[in-house]
């Protein structure tokens, strides 16, 4: 992570890579989602995330594709690439400090046009939460959970999909409900473009959620969180053997259980 990114990062809470996907890698990523395609859950009811606000609202909900990482061959292949890849590693060595881990299971976004937003939501203030912050200190960055968005389709201005509140990661005081759904200060809210094969780094202390998506195609968006090796925010974190089979060593490092690295704790060399 060089220091324009670092000062882009510190500055805004969120940072694109651009290109870290070849065309032939997002097919094959595109290609195991349609293979599954069937498995997609759109969240409706209980399980929407617009929060009752009118400018949120859409025809249907997200949809959740679960279970890539234990898919059998090849169509797990892309998402394991993408666990422990080099092009990503430095930068969560960077923003999480090294023996940064796996927290959740990692999920697979889509949105069919029409798809309803989520109500925007973030960590920073006013209270201090230990498991999702950002903090600077000595010099460099501390984050809590973190998120990392692979894009496996453009996202255009006006689309929809991923909307931050840039700088909001080091805000102290709550974001007024009228901007967390969406109804007023859409000013401050930026909607994030980007091409498939981009990968978006942000804080979960980052005021952030997704506009309603309006575009023909479908989004869909890998995301992955990560914790500082000596914490965890999601309670599991015994994987299941059909995640770890056939991991290379740096993929296994990323699925350590929360614990101290002075206990010989795996270290990804990047
Ligand atoms: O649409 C997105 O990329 C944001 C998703 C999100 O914030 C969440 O699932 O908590």
């Amino acid at each position: 992570m060089n220091d324009n990114e670092k000062y882009l990062f510190d500055l805004n809470g969120y940072i694109i890579i651009r290109d870290v996907l070849d065309q032939n890698e997002i097919d094959e990523a595109n290609k195991a989602i349609d293979h599954y395609s069937n498995e997609i859950k759109e969240r409706k009811g209980e399980f929407s995330l617009s929060g009752g606000s009118g400018e949120l609202l859409g025809d249907t909900g997200r949809g959740d594709l679960e279970g890539a990482l234990s898919w059998p061959k090849p169509h797990r292949d892309p998402f394991r690439k993408m666990l422990a890849h080099s092009k990503i590693t430095p930068y969560l060595s960077e923003l999480l400090n090294p023996g940064f881990r796996l927290d959740h299971n990692m999920g697979i976004i889509t949105m069919r046009k029409g798809a309803e937003g989520h109500i925007l939501h973030g960590s920073s203030g006013p209270d201090f939460d230990p498991h999702q912050y950002y903090i600077f200190k000595n010099g460099k960055m501390h984050n809590g959970l973190t998120v990392v968005a692979w894009q496996l389709s453009d996202i255009r201005d006006g689309d929809g999909g991923l909307a931050v509140v840039p700088g909001s990661h080091k805000g102290n005081i709550a974001p007024p409900r009228s901007l967390t759904r969406y109804e007023e200060y859409k000013d401050v809210v930026k909607q994030i473009t980007c091409n498939a094969g981009d990968v978006i780094i942000f804080t979960e202390a980052l005021t952030h959620g997704t506009l309603p998506w309006k575009a023909d195609h479908q989004r869909r968006t890998a995301l992955f969180r990560y914790s500082p090796g000596n914490i965890a925010y999601a309670k599991n974190y015994d994987w299941p053997d059909s995640m770890m089979e056939g991991l290379s060593p740096e993929e296994r490092a990323v699925m350590e259980p929360p614990y101290h690295i002075r206990l010989n704790r795996p270290i990804i060399d990047s």
